[in-house]
């Protein structure tokens, strides 16, 4: 039997060198692939990381990147993607800052033949499923989850599990996936304890500054505030900022979470002043890559595609320690 698959794996190796001496002209022209990529903008940390990875992998597969940063601005990324369909791109990808209005552009690239493979988060229209390849994503119902879970094994090892505890959470960018998931996910988490109470919501957009100026105005109302959660850790070190500078201590006084595990949330735990990020990888590119060259090949892939989700706090400070080194974002 072993043997008859490796005659088959010879002859289908035979087959394909031949396939590249005979025709050089095809392969080379397989190789001419034009990919289109628009972000919603380039709003933290995370993001630009996520471009970055884009680029580099598309470039290291001797593709064409057409790209549009979307600046925050919806209609600019529906007008971008309306371009990459005039232009005829071979592949379209796309990071929806909001979930809502793709339907008539999903209904066009079909209909021009360019297949679209959703990065980083989800769009809604009916029969989604016939219009996108497949979604390259974080988990972040279980993200929120994760944040959640840690906070109650944290304030149950601080003996403060049956207090009274005020939650302020800064979503990030309302409408988008992860705002409603890292939402949803956190309450599931914290869902067995009535006495965590989320007390204040803001909208953040995963800007570092609005952050601050959330976390400014929950200061400003004179409630006592036991925990921040904030979807993501440029939003997080704002609110730390605005911490120290009302003379509160973050990571004492305040207890923080984000999520995304970047470099600046590492150092910050570290230094004592954060307490926890879950990670959310934003190295996209590779995945990108890989998924349009099983296409090429004709397979079909998985609808929704998600690394996995691990949690980095104080409590295991030797993993804050031994990830920073390997953090280049
Ligand atoms: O957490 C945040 C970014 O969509 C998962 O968007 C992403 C989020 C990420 O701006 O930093």
């Amino acid at each position: 039997m072993k043997k008859v698959v490796a005659i088959a794996l010879a002859g289908l190796l035979a087959m394909s060198l031949i396939a590249c001496t005979q025709s050089p002209k095809a392969n080379e022209e397989a190789k001419q692939l034009v990919v289109a990529f628009t972000p919603p903008a380039h709003e933290s940390d995370w993001r630009v990381t996520l471009s970055e990875s884009v680029k580099s992998a598309v470039a290291a597969a001797g593709w064409k990147l057409e790209f549009i940063d979307g600046d925050c601005d919806h209609e600019k990324q529906i007008e971008a993607i309306r371009e990459f369909i005039s232009m005829g791109v071979d592949y379209i990808s796309f990071t929806p800052g909001y979930h809502l209005d793709w339907d008539e552009l999903m209904i066009e690239s079909k209909r021009a033949g360019i297949p679209v493979i959703l990065l980083d988060r989800n769009i809604e229209m009916p029969n989604r499923d016939d219009y996108i390849e497949t979604l390259i994503c974080a988990d972040f119902v279980a993200e929120g989850e994760k944040a959640g879970k840690w906070l109650v094994d944290y304030m149950q090892a601080e003996g403060r599990g049956d207090d009274e505890i005020n939650i302020v959470e800064i979503q990030g960018s309302v409408g988008s996936g992860p705002a409603t998931d890292r939402m949803n996910g956190f309450r599931d988490g914290i869902a067995g304890k009535a006495n965590f109470r989320i007390t204040q919501i803001k909208d953040g957009n995963c800007e570092r500054e609005l952050g601050k100026t959330a976390m400014e105005s929950f200061l400003e109302t004179g409630e006592r505030i036991d925990v921040v959660y904030a979807h993501n850790d440029n939003m997080a070190l704002g609110a730390i900022e605005a911490i120290e500078e009302a003379g509160l201590r973050p990571g004492i006084d305040i207890i923080i979470i984000g999520v995304d595990a970047i470099k600046l949330a590492f150092d910050a735990i570290i230094e004592g002043r954060m307490n926890c990020t879950v990670e959310c990888t934003p190295v996209y590119g590779p995945m990108l890559v890989e998924t349009i060259l099983r296409l090429e090949a004709g397979e079909t892939v998985p609808r929704i595609q998600h690394p996995d989700v691990l949690v980095f706090d104080e409590s295991l400070y030797k993993n804050v320690i031994t990830e920073l080194p390997n953090r280049t974002y």
